[in-house]
C-alpha cells in the first residue's frame, strides 16, 4: 500500500526524471531565480558575425556573462571619408549581437573608459523594468556596472545607449546592437516544426546626420563635443546624409560581402533602432521571417520584403537555391543606391536551369524575328 506522502515523492521523482529527459522543454526555463545556476562567459564578436551558440539548449538555464566596453571614436562612414564622431558599443557600428535561450540570465558589465567623454548606459528592449536596465546602468567616463536581467520573451529585440537628455543623439552616433533571445528547444515554423540555420549573420542599419558646412561638404569636426550642436541641427530636419549597414557604406560588399552556399540556410537577422526600413532580398526571397523578430508569433512565409520597425529587430531565414551575388538592400531604393543602405552575399553552388535559364541572349532586333 503506497500512502500519500510516498505517492506524493514519487510523483516528484517522476517529474524530476521526466524533466532530465524531456530536456530542453520551454517549462525548464521557470526557474525563480538566479542564485546557484551554471555561469557561462562569451566573448562577443562584431558584426555581421555572431558568437557560437547552440541554436537548442544542451543545459538547463544559465547566467549569461557579456562584457562591451563603450569606445567613443571618429569612424570614417563612406568611401569619400566622411566622418561621423562616433559613440559605439564595443568599438562596432552596431555593437555586437547577443545570443542567449528564454529562461537564461543576462549577465552585462558595461564598462566606460576614462578616455571617454560621456556618460552612457544601456536600455534592453528585451528586459523587464528600470527603462530597460537604463536606470541601473548609468556610468560616467572611468565607471563600470554589471546588470542582470532574466529573459523571459524570445525573439530579436534592439539594446540601445539612452541617456537622459541625449538618447537620439547616442543612439544615431552608433550605439544600438540586439539581443536574440533563443526559444530553449529552437525556431520552428507555424506548425511547430523545428527549423535550424547553418549559418547567422548580424545587420544592424544606421542612419547618420552629418552637418555640411557652407559649401556643402560634409563637416570633419575635432571631438565629439564639438560636433553635437551642429549634428543636433541636422537631426532634427529628419534627412539622413547616409543610411547605412554595419556602421557605413560597402561594410557588406565586395570583398566584405556576407558568404553563403546553395542549399545552406542564413538566419539574418537585422535592426534598425531609430527608422523604419524594409528589406528585401534580391533574386531571393524571407522563406519564413519574423518581422517583428517575436519567436512567440508563427513566422510569415515567402516574403518579398519585410518590415523592420524602428526601434526593434527582425529575423528572416532562407535557404539559398542559386549561386552568384544577391544585393541585400533596404528597398527605399534611394537610401539602398544613394545613401549606402545596400549589402551582399556571395553564394557558391550550381546553377539551376529550371529555376531560371537565359532563353535566348541579347542580339539585334531583326525584321521578321
Ligand atoms: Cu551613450
Amino acid at each position: 500500500m503506497i500512502t500519500r506522502r510516498e505517492a506524493l515523492i514519487g510523483a516528484a521523482t517522476a517529474a524530476a526524471a521526466a524533466a532530465a529527459v524531456s530536456f530542453p522543454a520551454t517549462a525548464q526555463a521557470a526557474t525563480k531565480s538566479a542564485e546557484g545556476l551554471p555561469r557561462h562567459k562569451v566573448t562577443l564578436v562584431a558584426p555581421p558575425f555572431v558568437h557560437e551558440h547552440d541554436q537548442v539548449a544542451r543545459t538547463g538555464p544559465r547566467i549569461v556573462e557579456f562584457t562591451m566596453t563603450i569606445e567613443e571614436k571618429p569612424v570614417v562612414i563612406d568611401n569619400e571619408g566622411t566622418t561621423l564622431q562616433g559613440m559605439t558599443f564595443n568599438g562596432s557600428i552596431p555593437g555586437p549581437m547577443m545570443v542567449v535561450h528564454e529562461g537564461d540570465y543576462v549577465e552585462l558589465t558595461l564598462v566606460n573608459p576614462e578616455t571617454n567623454e560621456m556618460p552612457h548606459n544601456i536600455d534592453f528592449h528585451a528586459a523587464t523594468g528600470a527603462l530597460g536596465g537604463a536606470a541601473l546602468t548609468h556610468v560616467n567616463p572611468g565607471e563600470r556596472v554589471t546588470l542582470r536581467f532574466k529573459a523571459t520573451r524570445t525573439g530579436t529585440f534592439v539594446y540601445h545607449c539612452a541617456p537622459e537628455g541625449m538618447i537620439p543623439w547616442h543612439v544615431v552616433s552608433g550605439m544600438s546592437g540586439t539581443l536574440m533571445v533563443l526559444p530553449r528547444d529552437g525556431l520552428k515554423d507555424e506548425k511547430g516544426n523545428p527549423l535550424r540555420y547553418d549559418r547567422i549573420y548580424y545587420i544592424g542599419e544606421n542612419e547618420f546626420y552629418i552637418p555640411r558646412d557652407a559649401d556643402g561638404n560634409f563637416v570633419n569636426y575635432e571631438s565629439l563635443g564639438e560636433s553635437y550642436a551642429d549634428t543636433l541641427a541636422v537631426m532634427r530636419g529628419l534627412v539622413p546624409t547616409h543610411v547605412v549597414f554595419n556602421g557605413r557604406v560597402g561594410s557588406l560588399t565586395g570583398e566584405n560581402a556576407m558568404q553563403a552556399k546553395v542549399g545552406e540556410t542564413v538566419l539574418i537577422v537585422h535592426s534598425q533602432a531609430n527608422r523604419d526600413t524594409r528589406p528585401h532580398l534580391i533574386g531571393g526571397h524571407g522563406d519564413y521571417v519574423w518581422e517583428e523578430g517575436k519567436f512567440a508569433n508563427p513566422p510569415a512565409k515567402d516574403l518579398e520584403t519585410w518590415f523592420i520597425r524602428g526601434g526593434s529587430a527582425g529575423a528572416a531565414l532562407y535557404t539559398f537555391r542559386q549561386p552568384g551575388v544577391y544585393a541585400y538592400v533596404n528597398h527605399n531604393l534611394i537610401e539602398a543606391a544613394e545613401l549606402g543602405a545596400t549589402a551582399h552575399f556571395t553564394v557558391e553552388g550550381n546553377w539551376d536551369d529550371d529555376l531560371m535559364t537565359q532563353v535566348s541572349a541579347p542580339a539585334p532586333i531583326s525584321p521578321g524575328s
